[in-house]
């Protein structure tokens, strides 16, 4: 704190919430600060290349929207850790959830002798992902680890091997989602040979395409018919909103005629909820949104609050598909992370938590328009709840500009705001802000995005 190598930078919200933690941006160092420095060198020499640091700012302590590195920097947290801490940072149900459960059992193999959180966890999906019918879910540690399960189940419930996914997708780091990823680079470059059998088609894009959801659809399905045909297909996976891709909502309509398909032609219609789910758009699971009651929901990142978990949750009869033993792995469900998740469900269903995406995106989403009013760098407004997003472009065209992007985020997190890129081409900023990130929070840093753009 008495390095001055920068001036000090701070909001005039309220300063401090009930527990007496920070709730306000506030700059003290340089970014990345002296210790933030000191840590990272450290780490050159011990963590590989391959795993990078959007910013070298060293975390110590996060609660609710607010992140406060090694330096005591204080930073407005607009991605969430890439949303997962959805309902806030160390949310203290969660924290005392996982607190008791630490003390009382950390393992046991879910296979071997199971125990009441999974099975708790597994009645809170049924429930809440769309579809008035029996569920299963079997739950494991990461996103891609839930779309290789969805995959695997899927093949096994239809007898057929082809796997469908779409343009701008993202699913994951295995071999089989590296082979599901629109973007070669850096996920799967040198790392083949890929999972086969895998088949893209166009997606919606209606910023690029200017498609109805209807011509889209049909696009996306004479496509798969065509390189690799309904009878061998058994999955389709999509992302309700893309996350990775850019928060790409499809047009009207795209999403229930791909559906509608998958339907008539006993593939099984996937949703990767991975980025979208968990109340992040205003609904538990963002294919509500468009009508969708997918055959099986993946969900990961905001599930437990910041505990490694995942669930497949699809219809009974397709779950029950793979054999006795067919499924499993060792620290699927661990006791501590389904402690967590029951305490994240519980919070959305008793503080009415869904609400809170509605009340981010009244703050955010005028505030953004009114922002690409000023910017003509600004091409597209997009999203839902708190899951929204800027598109930024050369002036006057649909022609990516990646450098705004890289800009507006180094000026960001100079003063004090977390903000993530996305996109293919780079040049998209999303805004996956925690629910209980306050409308002060919010404004104070749309500030600071202003200034980040009057600043190009
Ligand atoms: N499906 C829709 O968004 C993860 C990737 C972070 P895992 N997206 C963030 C990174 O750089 O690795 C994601 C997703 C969707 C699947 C995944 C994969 O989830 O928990 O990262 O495996």
């Amino acid at each position: 704190m008495t390095d001055t190598l920068a001036p000090a930078v701070s909001s005039d919200a309220a300063s401090a919430d009930a527990q007496g933690f920070p709730l306000e941006r506030r700059v003290v160092t340089a970014i990345p600060g002296p210790k933030s420095v000191a840590l990272h060198e450290r780490r050159l020499k011990v963590v590989p290349v391959g795993v990078t640091a959007t910013l070298p700012v060293y975390i110590e302590r996060a609660h609710g929207a607010i992140a406060i590195d090694v330096d005591g920097n204080q930073f407005i947290d607009l991605g969430a850790g890439i949303g997962v801490t959805t309902i806030g940072h160390t949310d203290a149900a969660v924290v005392a959830a996982a607190t008791e459960q630490l003390g009382k059992l950390t393992h046991t193999l879910f296979t071997i002798t199971p125990y009441e959180s999974y099975v708790r966890v597994a009645e809170y999906l049924a429930e809440h992902t769309p579809g008035d019918f029996a569920k299963k879910t079997v739950l494991v540690n990461s996103g891609a680890e839930a779309v290789e399960n969805g995959v695997k189940i899927a093949r096994k419930y239809t007898g057929r091997n082809g796997v469908g996914v779409l343009d701008h997708a993202y699913h994951g780091r295995t071999n089989l989602t590296m082979a599901m990823n629109f973007k070669a680079a850096p996920y799967a470059t040198g790392f083949g040979p890929l999972a086969g059998d895998v088949y893209r088609a166009p997606n919606s894009y209606p910023y690029h395409d200017g498609l109805s959801g209807a011509d889209a659809a049909a696009r996306t399905i004479a496509y798969l018919e065509k390189t690799v045909g309904a009878a061998d297909l058994a999955c389709l996976v999509v992302e309700p909103i893309q996350g990775e891709g850019g928060f790409v909502v499809p047009a009207d309509g795209y999403l229930p005629a791909l559906q509608a398909w998958c339907t008539a032609n006993g593939v099984v219609f996937i949703a990767d909820e991975i980025q979208s789910g968990m109340a992040r758009t205003g609904k538990y699971f963002a294919s509500e949104h468009f009508g969708l009651v997918p055959d099986m929901v993946l969900s990961a990142k905001g599930i437990a609050g910041g505990l490694p978990l995942a669930g497949v949750t699809g219809r009974a009869e397709i779950m029950d598909s793979a054999q006795p033993g067919g499924l499993g792995g060792t620290f699927g469900g661990n006791p501590v992370a389904a402690a967590a998740s029951v305490a994240v469900f519980e919070q959305i269903d008793g503080n009415n938590l869904l609400a809170e995406a509605g009340r981010i995106e009244a703050v955010l989403k005028p505030g953004l328009e009114a922002l690409q009013k000023k910017y003509p760098v600004i091409g597209d407004v997009r999203g839902i709840g708190a899951m929204l997003a800027i598109e930024l472009v050369a002036a006057g065209s649909h022609e990516p500009d990646a450098a705004a992007v890289t800009a507006v985020a180094a000026y960001a997190a100079q003063h004090g705001v977390l903000l993530l890129t996305a996109g293919t081409y780079g040049n998209v900023l999303r805004f996956l802000p925690s629910l209980a990130i306050t409308n002060a929070q919010l404004e104070d840093a749309l500030g600071v995005i202003d200034e980040a753009f009057a600043s190009l």
